[in-house]
């Protein structure tokens, strides 16, 4: 395959598909050079004296790693000056964090997972950066936390990047998803993928299945029918994989083919999952999609939920499409 820049692709992309106009080129550009900073963070590990905690709570409650907050520094910073954007949130903001007066402001809004899969930092098991991009709404003048409730469908672009043995960004603007890899000797993003698909049929699945005595109905059969293997129902054996990173078991998911899980439970009735929807949710169901893949919350789909709060958590089912289809299927029936 031609090896191209991330520049070359967003231009010839908006030669053919005249959907990336030159803010979101800069938006995307700016992004990407963000996350070469945070891999160059995350890579120096104990010799760079950010590892540990923060010894700070999130919005989520979540004790912070130093390497969250860093990392949200860096994105923060990275996009108030471009003139691209009107505002930004993040897992580790609890508000908004609207452009600064003393710069202009954009036609952009940005929300981002500054470092998913916090858990495994201390550990040196691959964690990422997730991102989304909408239009601020029509005529708006202060943003608000309200303009960023739209539905993932109204993405204009989403991508992640995984810290791990490679540095790699995977990105889709809604024509199909590509992979670019860092090349560290000259500080560029290199395309080394173009138009993913997931493989239809697999034999992966990921879950946490510690939660299993707290899984509902439709999870548990789907599931025990994975584990009957060849003599069950499937007719074929199954393995699982569970990184604790949502990136890198997506990343493999889109590569491989599986299915990614995190339901609900019975522990907590009003707590929809773990993951949440606006900056880890619709990303990632945006790029499964665009490879052919589906993402649901077992009943409808994760892109058509119509946000109401801006962490709102959603159970997540993702992956290679047959699989994603049966599980929302026993969750129907
Ligand atoms: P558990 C990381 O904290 C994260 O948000 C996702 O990246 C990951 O898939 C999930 O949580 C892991 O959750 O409950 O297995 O630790």
């Amino acid at each position: 395959m031609k090896r191209i820049s991330l520049t070359q692709h967003l231009i010839e992309e908006q030669r053919l598909h005249n959907t990336i106009p030159a803010s979101l080129r800069l938006l995307i550009e700016v992004v990407a050079r963000a996350c070469k900073t945070i891999s160059h963070a995350v890579g120096k590990g104990a010799l760079g004296d950010v590892l540990g905690s923060a010894h700070s709570e999130n919005v989520q409650g979540e004790v912070q790693k130093k390497l969250d907050v860093i990392s949200n520094e860096i994105l923060l910073q990275a996009n108030e000056w471009g003139g691209h954007l009107a505002a930004m949130a993040s897992e580790e903001m609890e508000t908004i964090h609207p452009i600064p007066n003393r710069y202009p402001m954009g036609e952009y809004m940005l929300l981002f997972d500054p470092l998913d899969g916090s858990s495994n930092i201390d550990v040196n098991v691959s964690i990422g950066t997730i991102f989304s991009v909408l239009k601020a709404p029509d005529g708006m003048v202060t943003p608000s936390e309200k303009d960023f409730l739209q539905c993932g469908a109204k993405q204009v672009a989403a991508g992640y990047a995984v810290y791990g043995p490679q540095t790699v960004l995977v990105l889709t603007t809604g024509n199909g998803v590509q992979c670019f890899t860092l090349d560290r000797e000259m500080g560029s993003w290199v395309m080394t993928q173009r138009d993913i698909q997931i493989p239809a049929e697999t034999k992966e699945f990921a879950i946490n299945a510690s939660n299993a005595r707290h899984w509902h109905p439709p999870v548990k059969r789907y599931i025990d029918e994975l584990l009957a293997g060849e003599t069950g129902p499937r007719g074929k054996d199954f393995n699982m994989r569970w990184i604790a990173s949502m990136v890198a078991d997506v990343h493999r998911i889109l590569n491989r083919g599986g299915i990614f899980m995190y339901p609900a439970d019975s522990r907590e009735p009003d707590k929809a999952g773990k993951l949440r929807l606006m900056y880890e949710a619709n990303p990632m169901a945006f790029i499964v999609e665009q490879a052919g893949g589906a993402a649901t919350n077992g009943r409808q789909r994760i892109m058509d939920i119509q946000p109401e709060k801006l962490h709102q958590r959603v159970p997540v089912f993702l992956g290679s499409k047959g699989e994603v289809e049966l599980v929302t299927g026993y969750h129907r029936n």
